[in-house]
This record gives structure tokens, sequence and C-alpha cells, in this order.
């Protein structure tokens, strides 16, 4: 039994009730259990983090980097809302300006109705970390505002109040607006971290390959193995262009590994291969079911449970691979830690799309730091838009408060002192040196 503000073993069938804290826990600067909470808050609120998956785009990529209101409220999480409360079609709604697209869905989500979802709050307390009014009938001050505002400064102030120091992004060299801008070459800026991603590659090979071969490369549509190694050639090539810090891919609930499929060989002649030879790590997230519903577009996809031997088989089979891992299925998420207990070569990560709502991002995080202790990174954004970053990460911050001093509560209760130092280290490497660690960044 914990007894308040004291850390001693109280359970009464315990001959010696005597502190038993010994080594780096013994010290006078051991936490008080009831200062669990707001150290932790403390530490959480100090610490910037790594925001390790996002859309987001470096100011070099232009247009491509989406911020303000509008792009806010017609976030793809949103417009899947949207259709729930009002009548009009998507065919409509896709017919519409982007302003008009905000006008129609803030009145539906936050006019006519309370904005009570995880994504319409999230616009909510965007509006009011800028001091913006959150109930107006329109937008006209919130766009007035975001007018005002000069990039570069701006991203300043976002990471600033989001408490992250990089945020990483989504760069597919096959985009057509994207893949130009880095050939003309970009200027690495260290705020935001390039990541490969290859879905294009991967999954849609027989409709992409041909731009590979546009590029000078020998492909061929059925990935033959002369295809594999020009691929191989491909990614290191790109490699140079960007310097990614990790290469990624979204895959089906239905993935398998292996398989005698053109992503099957892909993977294993190709990506695995080069990502040993540039130390990179691979990032997997899978459990997506695109487009169940292709007429709202981005909100159109859907998730689904997945069989994890394949990547059991990955891990197993490919020791010096190292794998960033996302599953979108709640059902998923125990195995996953399982795996990650059976390979250290296995980095679970974040708590992907509709996973990141409080109740479930609880749950998770529990289960993995009770059986993963802090091996593992809690969560990404996935901002598409650039000020998404502050709600989501003050969300994060916010459930993990209390779930990481409850811990700390029951490892007290069970004889160990807790140091102020202690949740530092443990903060710093959840969120920051795990995925430094795995990507081989420095960090001070
Ligand atoms: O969360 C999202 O915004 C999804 O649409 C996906 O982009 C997902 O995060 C992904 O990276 O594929
Ligand atoms: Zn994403």
């Amino acid at each position: 039994m914990l007894l308040e503000g004291k850390c001693i073993f109280g359970m009464s069938s315990t001959p010696n009730t005597q502190s038993v804290f010994t080594g780096k826990g013994s010290s006078a600067d051991s936490i008080e259990p009831d200062q669990f909470l707001p150290v932790v808050q403390e530490v959480l609120s100090s610490t910037a983090f790594i925001d390790m998956h996002t859309h987001l785009f470096s100011p070099a990529l232009g247009k491509l980097g989406l911020w303000g209101i509008d792009e806010l409220v017609t976030y793809h999480y949103l417009e899947a809302e949207f259709f729930r409360s009002s009548s009009m079609t998507p065919e409509h709604y896709w017919a519409l300006e982007k302003q008009q697209q905000a006008d129609v869905i803030w009145r539906a989500l936050f006019v006519e109705n309370t904005p009570l979802s995880e994504a319409t709050r999230g616009v909510v307390a965007a509006l009011q970390a800028f001091g913006l009014p959150t109930d107006c009938a329109d937008l006209k001050d919130a766009r007035a505002f975001f007018a005002a505002q000069t990039l570069d400064d701006h991203i300043r102030r976002v990471f600033e109040m989001a408490g992250i120091s990089a945020a990483v992004m989504t760069n597919d060299p096959l985009d057509p607006i994207e893949g130009p801008l880095w050939m003309k070459g970009l200027e690495s800026e260290p705020r935001f971290q390039p990541v490969l991603r290859l879905d294009r590659i991967l999954l849609g090979w027989s409709s992409h390959w041909q731009q590979l071969a546009a590029q000078g490369y020998e492909v061929d549509e059925s990935a033959s193995r002369e295809s594999t190694s020009e691929l191989r050639r491909f990614l290191v090539d790109w490699h140079v262009l960007m310097r990614p810090v990790y290469m990624a891919v979204s895959l089906p609930d239905l993935f398998q590994f292996p398989e005698p499929s053109i992503l099957g060989k892909l993977l294993s002649e190709a990506v695995l291969p080069t990502c040993r030879e540039l130390d990179l790590p691979l990032s997997l997230m899978i459990g997506v079911r695109k487009q169940v519903n292709p007429r709202i577009r981005l909100a159109g996809d859907a998730v689904g449970r997945a069989d994890l031997r394949g990547l059991e088989h990955l891990c197993a089979t490919y020791p010096d691979n190292r794998f960033l891992v996302s599953l979108l299925s709640r059902e998923n998420q125990h195995e996953l830690c399982v795996y990650a207990r059976k390979f250290n070569n296995l980095m679970p990560f974040g708590c992907w799309w509709f996973l990141n709502n409080p109740s479930i991002v609880e749950e998770i995080t529990r289960e993995r730091i009770e059986l993963l202790g802090t091996s593992f990174i809690p969560q990404h954004s996935d901002a598409r838009v650039l000020e998404q970053v502050i709600y989501k990460w003050r969300n994060t911050r916010a459930t993990l408060a209390p779930i990481l001093s409850g811990s700390y509560r029951l490892l007290c209760r069970d004889g160990r002192a807790v140091r102020r130092q202690d949740i530092e280290h443990d903060v710093k490497r959840l969120f920051v040196s795990n995925f430094a660690r795995w990507t081989n960044q420095e960090i001070n």
C-alpha cells in the first residue's frame, strides 16, 4: 500500500518496513509520490520532442506545406466528420473552393454542433492558442490573423508552442510536385527532417516504374532482377539528394512477408539491402484499408487488423535491419509489444490516425510501458497542417502525464525512489533519444 506523501514499503505482511531504497534512488533528492504528477508535467512540458512522423514540409518545399485556418478546418479527419453532420454530397463539397469548404465545415461542425470530437477540439485549441475567438459564426478573424503571419517566424512560434525541436516529413520522390523540387537541390533545414516514402514505388509499381525509367534507371514492369538492382541505385541516389532519416511505407492490413509479389520482391531485393547499406531504419505503418469510400477521398481510408507474422519474419530474418513500426488496428497493439520484446530491431512508435484519441492512447501507452519500459516511441503527430502540432502535442502531454506519474507511483510503492533526473531521462528517452539513436542522430 502506498502511504500518501511517503515513498516506503507499507505492506503489513512485509517484515522489514524500513525504506529499502538502494543505488541511484536512495538520495535525498527523491520525489514524494504526491509530487510525481506536477514534476512529470513540468518535465514533459520543458522537453522539446522530435515529431518523428508528420506530413509537414519545410518552407523550401513551398505550397506543399499547409498552414492556416482553412487548412486546419478542411483536415481530412474533419471532412470525414463533416459528411456525418451535413447532407451535402461529397461531389458538391469537392466542387467548392478551399475557403468555401472551410466555411461549410465550420458551420456544420463548429456552429450548428458542439465540437466535441478529438479533431474538432483540436481546431478550437489551435485558435485559442493564438488568442483567436473559438465560437465565431465565421472564420473572418482567424483568416485575418493567419494572413498577417510570415511563414518562417510562424513556424518558429508554432514549434515552440508545440514543444518540438524538429518535425520529420514524408517525402515522396515520385510526387509530381515534390520530386522535381528535390532534384533541383534543396538546402537542408534542421527543423524538418526528410523521409524517403516508398508507397508509390512499393505498392504502385505497375503504374510508377515508368517514372524511374524516365529518370534513367533500367527497370521494367515485372520488377526483374535488373530492376531491383536499379531500384537500389535509385534509392542510393535519392539518399544523396534528400538525406532522409529513414525510409517508410504504409502497408495494408493484408500485408504478408515473404510473398511472391512485386512488393515482396522489391522489399527483399532492393529496400532492405539498401537500408542496411545506408544504415537507415525502415518505417512500416501497417493496417490501412485504402479507399473503402473513394467518394470522400483522403478521408475514405479505413482500418483492418493485420496478421503480424510478416513482421515477425522481417524482424527475425533481417536482424541487421531496424524497423520503426506503427499499427493502425487497436487489436494489433498487444502483439506489437510482444514482438518488440522478442526483437530488439523493432521499435514500436505512435498511436496512429484513428488511435490518436486520449482513451486509446492511454490504453496503448500503459500497455507499452508495462511491457517495454521506456524502449518505445509513444507518439508522433501525423500533422498535415502546421498548427496541428500545437494541439496534438498538448494532448499527448496531457494524456501521458498521469500515465507516467502512475508508473512512478507503482515503482515507488515497490521500493524504488524516483528522482527528477530519472523522470527527465525517461521522458527524453521516450520522445527524443529512442528516435535519435535509431536514426543515428547526435543529441545533446
Ligand atoms: O493520418 C493520416 O493523415 C493518414 O491519412 C495517413 O497519411 C497516414 O498517416 C500515412 O502516413 O499514411
Ligand atoms: Zn502519416
